[in-house]
């Protein structure tokens, strides 16, 4: 059995990874996050857990000690609320990545994993609603979402470096707005989905006829639901090739359209109060998935319908029992 650490456990994605490898059997799982363990999205106490900030290169080195795979979801993140306001904040993580790729040379690691985003393809070809898919290749000549997508391409550049000078085996994926339950859906750091789902049922629960929406809701997203994330990062990693994948969905929507498929799942209809001056990001955004299924035969199988259904479901529980995110998250420790 290998040993595995997992950077950011206690965020969104790498707390289902890590509930994902314990539910295989997988028990040499050492997990760390900056968070107090008390923030973490989701914890399991039967682990090796660490509260650390790997700003710091001597606590990379401590925790990749020994460690054969390394899943680095480990950066300072968030919706368009958050990413359009820190940009230096967001730009901060590369010191994660770089001290992980260091370490991981230094104690002789297998393999590195590497969570891109979607926001490092050039802003040219997301200027409009309803683009063609992104493929892999538009992400280059560079022009990124400023600040996050920067740090996010400059890492992924390293990770192949690391590959070609040093022999350390990386693999990358560009994720495409990941939602699902167990995420964050207030606070200013929740993406769209969350967001919007969570405006939806405190209107409902209020009685209320509006609600916010970011921009004039005629951009376009595509989200994946993070089960298929969760198997698309597994897939990414097991590839036998160093390369770099979109791991998200093309179905594209517009926001005004996901709102329509939540007042379905809500039964509540609601009036929008468009606000034109909120963060919005790139016009238009989707996944070209020709490239990944070709390669490595991943698909996406959860319409966004089906997903947000459970992810409504989870955000509503959460909202009618009187807890946030961070509630949330220190019930599970305090409970126990
Ligand atoms: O935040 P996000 O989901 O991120 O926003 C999608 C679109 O939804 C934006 O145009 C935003 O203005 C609109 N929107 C409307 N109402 C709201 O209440 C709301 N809250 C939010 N958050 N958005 C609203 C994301 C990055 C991620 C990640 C992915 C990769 O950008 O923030 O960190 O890297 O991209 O695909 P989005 O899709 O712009």
């Amino acid at each position: 059995m290998k040993k595995i650490l997992v950077c950011g456990a206690g965020g969104f994605i790498g707390g289902h990874l890590v509930s994902h490898f314990i539910e295989k059997g997988n028990t040499k799982i050492i997990c760390a996050d900056i968070k107090p363990k008390n923030f973490w999205f989701q914890f399991n106490d039967n682990l090796e857990n660490h509260c650390l900030d790997l700003k710091d290169y001597d606590n990379a080195l401590k925790v990749t000690q020994d460690v054969d795979y390394i899943f680095n979801f480990a950066c300072n993140m968030g919706g368009m609320g958050f990413i359009e306001n820190n940009k230096a904040e967001c730009m901060i993580s590369v010191l994660v990545n770089t001290n992980l790729l260091r370490a991981a040379k230094e104690n002789n690691c297998e393999k590195y994993f590497f969570s891109s985003s979607a926001c490092v393809y050039n802003a040219s070809k997301q200027k409009n609603s309803f683009i063609s898919g992104l493929k892999e290749t538009d992400a280059y000549p560079a022009d990124p979402e400023d600040g996050y997508g920067w740090e996010k391409l400059f890492s992924e550049r390293m990770c192949r470096h690391f590959t070609e000078d040093f022999g350390l085996e990386t693999r990358i994926a560009r994720y495409h707005n990941i939602y699902g339950p167990l995420g964050t859906f207030d606070g200013g750091r929740e993406k769209a989905p969350a967001a919007l789902c969570r405006k939806i049922i405190q209107a409902k629960k209020n009685n209320s006829k509006s609600i916010d929406v970011w921009g004039d809701g005629e951009q376009t997203r595509s989200f994946l639901y993070i089960d298929d994330c969760i198997k698309g990062t597994l897939d990414v990693f097991n590839h036998s090739e160093q390369d770099i994948f979109n791991i998200g969905s093309e179905e594209q929507v517009s926001i005004i359209q996901m709102i329509e498929m939540i007042e379905e799942i809500a039964d509540f209809k609601v009036d929008k109060n468009y606000q034109l001056d909120k963060p919005k990001g790139v016009r238009g955004r989707s996944s070209d998935n020709s490239y990944v299924t070709k390669k490595i035969g991943w698909k996406s199988e959860n319409t966004l319908k089906e997903g947000l259904t459970k992810t409504y479901k989870w955000i509503e529980e959460q909202i009618n029992s009187g807890s946030n995110i961070d509630k949330f998250c220190r019930s599970k420790i305090d409970n126990k």
